[in-house]
């Protein structure tokens, strides 16, 4: 069979089209830049061409380098296809919809005019996959924009609209036209007389403008030295960056094509495109593939305006779904509409949105007190008390007042969907919608299987979350679903430790050296010691083998609950959110292990370290072999976006891999014998040790 014909090629008047068709992104997979040099030697040849158009086939431009072939070997690379277009001697229109991306817009910026739709987006997001532009797009982007809009774009790898792109000089023309090919046709042959050819890297005028620009670079040095501490590509950007201002196009060149060398099998470029892909399979789900491509969910109500149900709702406004709040008063409901007020007023006043976007905001949102006036929904979250009586009876009145096939669906954190689900008489519409707090900004949305729900539900509640722009990640229903279950293995963890000796400034500083923005000491006295106390003395009250955690207790019957008390885990001088060591915990957590006779010693990073970790590493090789998770890779994302776990690191699995199976259950079995039952090993670790296969690759059949 013929190799499927990536690059197109054919005249129409005195204009070369050449269109990529390489579905579904118009990555730059095999023959793309091959055909593209072919086709501009066969055109600069055609005395009947005058003019160029790159346009994609479908729905984008170009996604960029296929992130599939990193690490491989590529005959041409994206540098060498974007110089063909450069030094072509007849003018390269680049005809830009959807997105123009990495390597794309590299293409894009060798051509001579850049044109776009309205609804384009163009953007070098290189940094996000630990690497940098190496087919010229630090360079000729600098002399396209200069080096302030340059350091913006590519050491944040954000996306940037067509306007803003013609703003700021990468985009010559936005053509709104219904035939963009045509229009694009006629732009080319209109430019095919223009000498000399407008080529990016020699235009000079946006850096010299720009002067001596030490100081931003410094800035941006100190600023990603912070921010992307533990990442080398946004230094290399930077650096990058500066060539372009300081030295030749040629020179530049030739350190982009060093620092990209240098980075692209990094372990943490590795670690981010397992990100990449990791995060787009937890969209897939298992037996769903006969199931039609579901509904969006056009407009939605939130049950419950406290803190989550305020943020759920945001969340729907922000994307311009309408969503009625409703809360059983009136005075629940204006407290939890002036949250939502204060928050967007905040951001205005960040700067993140403008007055009319918080205006159009709220205008989606209506808050109401009847149900009825939600039942034409396409969906409805509940969002209370995490009480079960309140939560059935809620889920008997929607089950009486919803529209026939509306999405039922529970924010709740940890109850059993089927508690819920059971209170109806439609359970398969029923599932767990869980949002991470604050509900608006987090990105991971848990999306909760009850015994019952059907994958339509399933597959209409993902694309629910795509569309708010979460991270939607499928979890079985037990006792934390799948992230926090996961999770409070580490937590629980974490408190005993402390009774052994380990202090909670030594944690938080290991944590915050393994790349964490915050040890988590110091996030808990944010939230609060208390939000979690009732809860454990309610275990404790209904388990007598629930194992207390008698530190945070002390702290809290104390008083101390943490930053709004001045004092928690660390004291705060008045008005300072400077976590300070402080010698009375310590006094306490020595107190607890006198009373309950418990040696103290001390910890050395990589066991605190490795404690912590382990611990939810073999929770999730429970969840695994219980089924409640598809794939390893699903627990990744939810630690990614869900608990802020490093990305350059890949995710909790991935990382356990540069540890080992083998070595994990090791310790794991040593720590079971030395500490008892909640270190007892996952099978399914021992399976994977025995096996010598990766964790990051494991799944119920593991
Ligand atoms: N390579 C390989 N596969 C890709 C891909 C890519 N660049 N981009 C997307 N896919 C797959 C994706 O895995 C999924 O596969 C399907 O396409 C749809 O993707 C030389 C070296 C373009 C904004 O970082 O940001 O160029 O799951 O669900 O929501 O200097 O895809 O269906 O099997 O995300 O419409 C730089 C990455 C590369 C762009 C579209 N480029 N892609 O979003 O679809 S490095 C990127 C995206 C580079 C140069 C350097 C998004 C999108 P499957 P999707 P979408």
């Amino acid at each position: 069979m013929s190799e499927k014909q990536v690059v197109k090629y054919r005249v129409t008047g005195n204009v070369a089209v050449i269109s990529i068709d390489n579905p579904p992104v118009n990555a730059l997979g095999p023959g793309v830049r091959e055909g593209i040099i072919d086709a501009l030697a066969q055109g600069n040849a055609d005395s009947a061409v005058e003019a160029f158009v790159l346009i994609g086939e479908g729905r984008n431009f170009m996604a960029g380098a296929d992130i599939r072939q990193f690490g491989g070997v590529r005959p041409v690379s994206t540098r060498t296809s974007a110089a063909a277009i450069d030094a072509s001697a007849k003018p390269v229109v680049a005809a830009i919809c959807g997105y123009a991306l990495g390597g794309g817009l590299e293409h894009a910026l060798a051509c001579h005019y850049r044109i776009s739709t309205p609804e384009a987006k163009v953007g070098l997001p290189e940094v996000l996959l630990g690497i940098v532009p190496g087919g010229g797009g630090t360079q000729r982007l600098t002399h396209l924009v200069g080096p302030e809009a340059a350091l913006d774009i590519i050491t944040t790898g954000r996306h940037v609209g067509a306007y803003e792109a013609q703003r700021i000089g990468i985009i010559d023309e936005i053509v709104d036209e219904p035939d963009f090919l045509a229009a694009s046709v006629r732009f080319a042959a209109r430019v095919a007389i223009v000498k000399p050819l407008p080529r990016a890297h020699l235009l000079s005028e946006k850096i010299e403008q720009a002067g001596d620009q030490a100081l931003a670079f410094d800035d941006a040095r100190k600023f990603h030295t912070r921010k992307s501490r533990h990442q080398k590509a946004p230094m290399h950007a930077i650096a990058l960056i500066e060539a372009a201002v300081k030295g030749s196009f040629e020179e530049g060149l030739a350190l982009e094509q060093t620092l990209f060398a240098e980075l692209e099998n990094s372990e943490e470029a590795k670690a981010l495109r397992y990100a990449f892909f990791a995060e787009r399979e937890a969209a897939k789900i298992p037996g769903a593939s006969n199931v039609p491509k579901p509904e969006p969910v056009s407009s939605a109500a939130v049950i419950g305006a406290g803190t989550m149900g305020s943020g759920i709702a945001m969340a729907f406004a922000d994307v311009g779904t309408p969503v009625k709040l409703l809360d059983v008063t009136h005075e629940a409901l204006d407290k939890g509409m002036k949250r939502i007020r204060d928050n967007y007023a905040v951001s205005v006043k960040r700067g993140s949105i403008s007055q009319s976007e918080m205006d159009a905001r709220l205008a989606k949102i209506q808050g109401v007190v009847d149900y009825a006036d939600i039942s034409d929904c396409d969906a409805v979250i509940e969002a209370v008390f995490e009480r079960v009586d309140l939560k059935q009876a809620i889920f008997r009145k929607l089950d009486d007042v919803m529209k026939p096939g509306a999405l039922l669906l529970s924010n709740s954190s940890a109850i059993d969907i089927d508690i819920m689900a059971q209170a109806t008489k439609r359970p398969a519409d029923v599932a767990g919608a869980h949002f991470f707090a604050p509900a608006n900004v987090m990105k991971l949305c848990e999306v909760v299987r009850g015994t019952q729900t059907a994958p339509a539900t399933i597959a209409r509640t993902m694309k629910m979350a795509r569309d708010l722009g979460k991270i939607g990640a499928v979890a079985g229903s037990c006792d934390g679903f799948v992230a926090n279950r996961s999770r409070t293995s580490l937590m629980t963890e974490m408190m005993l430790m402390l009774e052994e000796g380990a202090m909670p400034e030594q944690v938080d500083r290991i944590l915050v050296a393994f790349g964490y923005p915050m040890g988590f000491f110091a996030v808990n006295d944010m939230s609060g010691l208390d939000v979690s106390y009732e809860g454990r003395q309610r275990r404790a009250a209904a388990d007598p083998s629930y194992r207390k955690l008698h530190v945070p207790d002390r702290l809290v019957e104390m008083g101390r609950k943490g930053q709004k008390t001045g004092a928690g885990w660390y004291r705060y001088k008045d008005g300072d959110r400077t976590p300070h060591p402080d010698d009375l915990v310590k006094e306490v957590i020595a107190s607890v292990a006198r009373e309950f006779g418990i040696a103290q010693r001390t910890f050395s990073d990589e066991e605190i370290l490795h404690r912590l970790l382990f611990a939810s590493v073999n929770e999730a090789c429970r969840i695994l072999d219980e089924g409640r998770a598809y794939r390893a890779s699903d627990i990744d994302v939810m630690w990614l976006y869900g608990f802020g776990f490093p990305r350059h690191r890949g995710g909790l699995m991935y990382w356990a891999d540069t540890i080992g199976a083998a070595p994990i259950h090791r310790q794991v079995t040593e720590w079971h014998e030395r500490y008892g039952k909640r270190w007892e090993p996952s099978p399914l670790l021992a399976r994977v040790a025995e096996s010598g296969t990766r964790l990051r690759d494991a799944g119920p059949q593991s």
